[in-house]
């Protein structure tokens, strides 16, 4: 695991510090698009996260005014005949494999929304567990403005997320959702404002972080799971998984501490 690099030396910055994990995508000049080396430094530094037992939370921001403007589309214009070889090869090999990587991940994972997320950059949000947005942020489905389709998983997220209809008219118009309408159709789970947003995802952070890491990955794959298959399966996968939080170290030390009246220490165990 890297630790902070100095802003301006690395397209991606990763801090680790009290068992929070902050990735911050650092191209602002570009409003932090996604170029080869920002989608690979991603790629591994998720891969990384999933090995590294210090961390329990990810935090995912972009660094400047923006969270991130999705593709870099200056890097696809550079290509001789102005298009990569495959939209379909890049997406299989660079952008799914991070989103599946990103909901994969037994940490929860914070999108703090510090601005625009265009194209796939919204879809990097919507991939995350929560969203904290600041105030000025706004959601677009850039895509159809260049002939493009909602991808890196958006058209699967969306509909979840605000409904099919919403979903649609969102991917059709394009029209940019400022973040108070977000919160309104539960797309994020705050709005604050810009200057308070990094203490406020700290503050959510660091309480996920104090939380059983075992229970929480386990209540991420139930969640995730329930999205998928029926009542009858969701109650026998929630079993199976309760059986295996009940022989942790942290259900005997939350019970421990409840008839000892403080707060728990849990330890992942
Ligand atoms: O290709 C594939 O299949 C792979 C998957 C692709 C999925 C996608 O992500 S497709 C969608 C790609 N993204 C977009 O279409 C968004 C493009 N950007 C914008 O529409 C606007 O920049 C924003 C609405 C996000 C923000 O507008 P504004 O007015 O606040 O800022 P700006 O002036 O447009 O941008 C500031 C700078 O960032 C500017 O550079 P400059 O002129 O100062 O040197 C601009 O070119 C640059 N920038 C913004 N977005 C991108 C970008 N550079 C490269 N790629 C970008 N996506």
């Amino acid at each position: 695991m890297t630790t902070t690099e100095p802003a301006g030396t690395a397209s991606l910055l990763v801090d680790v510090a009290d068992g929070i994990a902050t990735l911050t995508l650092n191209r602002p000049a570009t409003l932090n698009a996604l170029d080869h080396g920002m989608r690979g430094a991603l790629a591994g530094a998720v891969a990384d996260i999933r090995r590294d037992r210090r961390v329990r939370v990810v935090v995912l921001t972009g660094a400047g005014r923006a969270f991130c403007a999705g593709q870099d589309l200056r890097e696809t214009a550079d290509d001789p005949d102005g298009r990569p070889a495959s939209f379909a090869t890049l997406l299989r090999e660079a952008y799914n494999p991070i989103i599946l990587g990103l909901r994969a991940l037994d940490q929860p994972v914070i999108a703090a929304v510090n601005g625009v997320a265009a194209g796939a950059g919204a879809s990097l949000a919507f991939a995350c567990d929560l969203r904290v947005a600041a105030e000025g942020a706004s959601f677009l489905l850039a895509f159809g403005h260049v002939g493009l389709i909602p991808d890196s998983g958006a058209t699967w997220f969306l509909p979840r997320l605000v409904g099919p209809a919403r979903a649609a008219e969102l991917a059709f118009t394009t029209d940019p959702l400022p973040a108070a309408d977000a919160e309104r159709f539960g797309l994020v789970n705050r709005v604050v404002p810009a200057d308070r947003l990094a203490a406020e995802t700290r503050t959510l952070a660091a309480r996920l972080a104090s939380a059983s890491p075992r229970a929480l990955a386990l209540t991420k794959r139930a969640l995730n799971r329930s999205l998928e298959v029926g009542l009858a399966e969701a109650l026998d996968y929630e079993a199976t998984l309760q059986g295996l939080a009940g022989r942790t170290a942290d259900h005997v030390e939350g019970v421990r501490a409840f008839v000892e009246k403080r707060p728990p220490r849990f330890s992942g165990e």
